[in-house]
């Protein structure tokens, strides 16, 4: 950030921030008013709230805290405060019908435009403006991860449209890598957008792991759900063995059984499930039971973090499995590029030191770790943003999906989310402690 000029920074922040609203757009403009308004699932907020939820938030961050101006629509704060209302209460709220909630963001943009022309960048300032326009670009990327979860969940015809992924470039790929145990660093005090709760930067020893090279595949988790997996109690938590008691769950989300096998819907289609990808839709406690029937656990998030940007030639960690580049499309299947996770192996070029593959982009990966604070941790730009979450009832997710824009994305960004949630583009790897002759 030091490096950069004011111009850039601003042309940055133009750029991103005009980057995630094609998105927001794209997904709003694809279906009617009729859906845009629906609630197409009880764990979803209906379109439309999304949309003026991301213009209220800018409003309050961007054109009211940085810019100090006066405020669009005050009038309307509380109903799209998330806080106030759960999400299936959100269709009986007086919301913004779909021309009025296309307007008001785009005046809301307007206005942030013009505060970020105008806005004072300089010195601690500088970073705390560039900070606000990043925090508000990932807020938008986010929930528009959130509205491809809806579009997931939408019944009726295909309305999205992306290319195939990439195909499995690499051969074969052994099993499972050895990461070194030892001292590395974890959270960054450094990467501009960060937000609080991957803050600050902190030394944390781990011992020496293996972790799975890939994503669990639907081939993999076929044998555990083909082997009587869900009908058998050894494999599950007492929390997880009730969840799938009490909502009779048999299969992954969106799975269902035909006499030739497995299929699915995905965003309107209905597919044969393909062996090589990466298992998605699954909550932690379908994750937590394959890897006990695997023999083998998942991951904690200081072990995903370390494999994800632990370099054992240098000793430091860095922004991403790669390197410290931006993702290309060469590292990492991000941003709704396709609509899929791709085949285990797909991105070579994204693989860590140690030779892990797909640590981001495909699926979120759920860790056995509850979301808390690191050692110094301070809220902002309110205690809402992280801190109220805090305790044993989340789950850290890590990597993030095809779904995720880069903006929302790096080695350190943190995800959590219910053990119960299934909607999400979760799915996991597994990993085992390693024995006292391997660890290098
Ligand atoms: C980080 C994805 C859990 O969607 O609840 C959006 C992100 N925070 N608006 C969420 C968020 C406020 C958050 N997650
Ligand atoms: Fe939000």
């Amino acid at each position: 950030l030091g490096d950069l000029s004011e111009q850039d920074l601003r042309a940055r922040a133009a750029e991103a921030l005009t980057r995630a609203r094609a998105r927001s757009v794209a997904l709003t403009d694809a279906v009617d008013d009729e859906d845009l308004v629906r609630q197409h699932s009880k764990l979803m907020s209906p379109l439309v709230w999304d949309l003026a939820h991301i213009g209220v938030q800018e409003e309050l961050w961007l054109v009211r805290d940085v810019g100090g101006r006066e405020p669009l629509r005050p009038d309307i704060d509380d109903i799209y405060d998330a806080f106030q209302h759960a999400r299936a209460d959100r269709p009986e709220l007086p919301l913004l019908g779909p021309a009025e909630a296309r307007a008001y963001v785009k005046q809301v943009r307007e206005k942030a435009f013009d505060v970020l022309e105008h806005a004072p960048m300089e010195g601690r300032r500088l970073t705390e403006q560039a900070f606000a326009f990043g925090m508000i670009t990932q807020h938008e990327q986010q929930h528009d991860e959130t509205m491809l979860a809806t579009h997931q969940l939408r019944r009726g015809d295909p309305v999205l449209h992306a290319p195939e992924p990439p195909p499995a470039r690499s051969g074969t790929l052994p099993a499972e890598v050895l990461v070194p145990g030892g001292v590395f660093t974890m959270g960054t005090s450094a990467e501009p957008w960060a937000l609080d709760n991957e803050r600050p930067a902190h030394e944390l020893a781990v011992e020496a792991f293996w972790m799975d090279t890939v994503p669990v595949t639907c081939g993999a988790y076929a044998e555990f759900l083909d082997g009587g997996g869900y009908a058998d109690e050894r494999w599950w938590s007492p929390a997880g063995w009730a969840f799938l008691r009490e909502n009779d769950i048999t299969a992954p989300r969106f799975w269902k059984r035909e006499q030739d096998g497995w299929w699915r819907t995905r965003f309107g289609v209905y597919e044969r499930i393909s062996a090589d990808e990466p298992v998605v839709h699954v909550s932690y406690h379908e994750a937590e039971a394959y890897a006990a029937w695997a023999g083998r656990r998942l991951p904690t998030e200081a072990e995903w973090e370390k494999a994800a940007r632990f370099d054992p030639a240098t000793g430091r960690s860095r922004r991403f499995p790669w390197g410290d580049e931006e993702p290309s499309a060469e590292h990492a299947n991000l941003g709704q590029r396709h609509l899929r996770p791709a085949p285990a192996g797909a991105y070579p070029a994204g693989a860590s030191p140690t030779g892990v593959h797909q640590l981001i982009g495909d699926v979120w990966e759920w860790t056995s770790t509850d979301f808390h604070g690191y050692p110094g941790f301070a809220p902002f730009p309110y205690r809402e943003y992280s801190e109220v979450f805090f305790g044993p009832e989340y789950k850290v997710l890590r990597g993030g999906s095809f779904g995720t824009d880069s903006a929302a994305i790096r080695g350190t960004f943190r995800n959590w989310d219910y053990p119960i949630r299934r909607q999400i583009f979760a799915g996991f790897r597994t990993a085992r402690d390693a024995a006292p002759g391997e660890v290098g």
